[in-house]
């Protein structure tokens, strides 16, 4: 390869919820672009963030985590992030160092499997390796590859960044020669509204306890630049009953208020420019089963079905 010819692909990241995939692709970006908490099931849609080594543009496609779906939101989810390993050059499995090789990842491979992979590279990356020993790393690492075929195993921590770079060089000699897709100081492909309305669902899912971040949801409704350079951004968080929005609010509306200062402060540091954000918490007790709510996400409703 000479280093005249450009290359450009897909990397999609799969894995178990939790597994730190959204955290992976911010560090290979360089930038927050996926929001990442410690709770499970924080990604819900497909998002992109695009990364440049050398010549080649690499396009990372966060994706859910895979798991065994129950309701219309899961479902829609778990085939969101199926797709996006459909549609990618290479594949990243990315398991937990510390959990191993889990039923969750089990599953997966037997999907991977069943669903075949058309040839592609799927590489292993054995994350959060700082929480063990390495002797376990050694046994873990041929395990896995007892198991599955994988093209190539990484040991990564991409919370403290280790062994990213070696990864980031390897899927970069793997993508196919051609242009690059995106222009090179480009980082993310999704709306803005809507990393405006994750960075406020992930501030919420940081404050609120135990099931209410899977069932409220946030959207942008309004985006208004002003003359002096400052945005208004109105948002809405949807929530399924009357109890839920007063958990929302908090007392005197504290918890909101708290959720938007933070989401703002993000905002402003990503945006680069004074926000004035507007929260508003709206009771819709059949939000999880509508069409338009889903197309907010980027979640095809039709998958949900079943
Ligand atoms: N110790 C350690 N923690 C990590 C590492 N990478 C990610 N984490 C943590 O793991 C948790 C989950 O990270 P995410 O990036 O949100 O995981 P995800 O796979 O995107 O999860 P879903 O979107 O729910 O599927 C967060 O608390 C991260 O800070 C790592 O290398 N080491
Ligand atoms: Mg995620």
């Amino acid at each position: 390869m000479n280093d005249q010819t450009t290359r450009a692909g897909f990397v999609a990241l799969i894995g178990e919820p939790n597994a730190g995939k959204s955290t992976l692709l911010n560090r290979m970006v360089g930038a927050k672009v996926s929001i990442v908490t410690h709770k499970v099931q924080t990604t819900r849609a497909r998002i992109r963030g695009v990364a440049m080594e050398g010549a080649s543009q690499l396009v990372f496609v966060d994706t859910p985590g895979l798991f065994r779906p129950r309701r219309k939101l899961d479902r829609a989810m778990v085939a969101a992030a199926w797709t996006g390993a459909a549609d990618a050059d290479v594949i990243v499995l990315l398991i937990e160092a510390h959990r191993g090789l889990t039923e969750g990842v089990e599953a997966i491979l037997a999907g991977l499997e069943e669903r075949g992979t058309a040839g592609r590279p799927v590489l292993l990356a054995i994350n959060k390796i700082d929480r063990v020993e390495a002797p376990k790393l050694l046994a873990l690492t041929q395990k896995m590859n007892e198991r599955y075929a994988f093209d190539g195993t990484f040991l990564i921590s991409a919370e403290k960044g280790h062994g990213v770079q070696d990864l980031r060089a390897d899927l970069a000699g793997r993508m196919p020669e051609g242009p690059w897709l995106y222009p090179e100081d480009q980082i993310a492909d999704l709306p803005l509204r809507m990393i405006a309305a994750e960075i406020t669902r992930e501030k919420l899912t940081l404050r609120l306890h135990q099931e209410l971040p899977y069932q409220l949801t946030v959207e942008t409704e309004g985006w208004e630049e002003r003359p002096d350079g400052s945005v208004r951004i109105d948002q809405v968080i949807y929530v399924i009953r009357d109890g839920h929005k007063g958990i929302v609010l908090g007392k005197k509306g504290e918890t909101t208020k708290a959720v938007g200062q933070a989401a703002r402060a993000e905002l402003e540091e990503f945006l680069g420019h004074r926000v004035h954000l507007f929260l508003q918490v709206r009771v819709r007790p059949g939000w999880l089963e509508e069409r338009e709510r889903f197309d907010a996400m980027g979640l095809d409703f039709s998958d949900g079905a079943g």
